[in-house]
């Protein structure tokens, strides 16, 4: 199984909302930041989108309750939810990165996938390349970003992670299987909880374990995933870096740090996640007329229930109204939740004065 040649980045902005507020507020360097729900003095309910990485010494992590966060470290500052802030600046970043390809990808708010192959000769120019890159975010934004260098979509993403913040890890084809086989399975992109959890049963901790397995066996326990577990472990992903046409969607999902029943802390962490929604939609001159819930439970289980409103809206209080409604109607209280999400989708487009622009 030989692939074509190619030269794939993948480039993943550093704290992306709290380094957005440390730009625009320099006095807030080297001190902990967090963004997310107000923590009201302990009291708060939600949870934390992001923590600089002075706060994350403190042990504070993405998905947390802002209660918990609180108790780690009071003394952080913390900052609602500047959805218009991120999205411009991100905006920006994907501007900028689009000179550098025609082969791109963006890939949620502050991450993209590039295909530099015809713009490089080989991995040293690739790398000199991607600092290049890295200065003139610097340089532009004032922010930095970690960049994964590798011969595929897969392996550049898991390079980002290697080092960060501020990091550039390259991986050449040579060495993916390598570079892989010490790592956990779960960082396959497609590999949760549960098969994780299957796969420690039948002894499988790391992508090495996993590249070791029989195939055929593979596919019979996880059908077609096992096929395609298969041929991540041995780092081959075909998928080409390419933009998607047009927004079909806007969506937020939150993954709880710890699973939870605590139905208060769902419907306010879906409250925060509706109002980005809305304003993203609300940036991009967009209305919608149908609103999506998606609610995985802690086996795993994942539910998505859509409602189609009888008319089109961009207003936040139409949005929160039809996502607590279908989350009255469909989550099992009695149960602890993974993570939920929100979608909006069904557009029209309302800005008139931008189209004839
Ligand atoms: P990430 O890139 O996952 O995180 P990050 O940029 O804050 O930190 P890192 O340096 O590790 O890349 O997510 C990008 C932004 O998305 C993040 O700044 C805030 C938001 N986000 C949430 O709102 N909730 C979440 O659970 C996560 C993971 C991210
Ligand atoms: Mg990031």
């Amino acid at each position: 199984m030989t692939e074509k040649r190619r030269t794939i980045f993948h480039l993943d902005m550093d704290h992306f909302f709290t380094a957005a507020e440390q730009k625009q507020r320099p006095e807030l360097k080297g001190k902990p930041v967090v963004v997310g729900a107000d923590p009201k003095e302990g009291r708060g309910r939600g949870v934390v989108s992001t923590a600089n990485y002075e706060a994350r010494e403190f042990g504070i992590r993405s998905g947390m309750p802002i209660s918990r966060a609180w108790k780690l470290c009071p003394q952080a500052v913390y900052l609602p939810l500047d959805f218009k802030l991120y999205t411009q600046i991100s905006d920006e970043n994907m501007i900028l990165l689009r000179t550098y390809t025609d082969k791109f990808e963006q890939w949620g708010i502050d991450e993209a996938f590039l295909d530099v192959t015809s713009r490089v000769k080989d991995y040293g120019e690739a790398e000199s390349l991607a600092r290049r890159i890295k200065a003139h975010i610097k340089e532009s934004q004032g922010l930095t970003c970690s960049i994964g260098i590798g011969p595929n979509k897969l392996v550049a993403k898991i390079a980002t992670d290697i080092q960060k913040p501020d990091g550039l890890t390259t991986v050449t084809n040579g060495e993916v299987e390598r570079f892989l086989a010490p790592l956990p399975v779960r960082k396959l992109l497609w590999v949760g909880r549960k098969t994780e959890q299957k796969l420690q049963n039948m002894g499988v901790k790391t992508i090495g374990d996993l590249a070791n397995c029989d195939p055929t066996i593979l596919t019979e326990i996880f059908g077609s995933l096992g096929t395609q577990l298969c041929l991540m472990a041995h780092g081959i992903d075909k998928s080409e870096v390419e933009e998607r046409e047009g927004i079909k969607s806007i969506s937020r999902e939150t993954t709880f740090q710890e699973d939870t029943a605590d139905i208060r802390l769902v419907l306010q962490t879906m409250h925060n996640m509706t109002e980005q929604v809305q304003s993203d939609c609300h940036e991009r001159h967009l209305s919608f007329k149908t609103v999506t819930i998606k609610i995985r439970y802690e086996n795993f289980e994942t539910h998505t229930k859509s409602k189609t409103l009888p008319f089109i809206t961009n207003r936040l209080q139409d949005l929160n109204k039809a996502a607590v409604d279908l989350l009255a109607l469909h989550v099992k209280p009695e149960r602890k939740v993974r993570l939920i999400g929100v979608r909006v989708s069904n557009f029209v487009k309302t800005d008139r004065q931008k189209t004839l622009l």
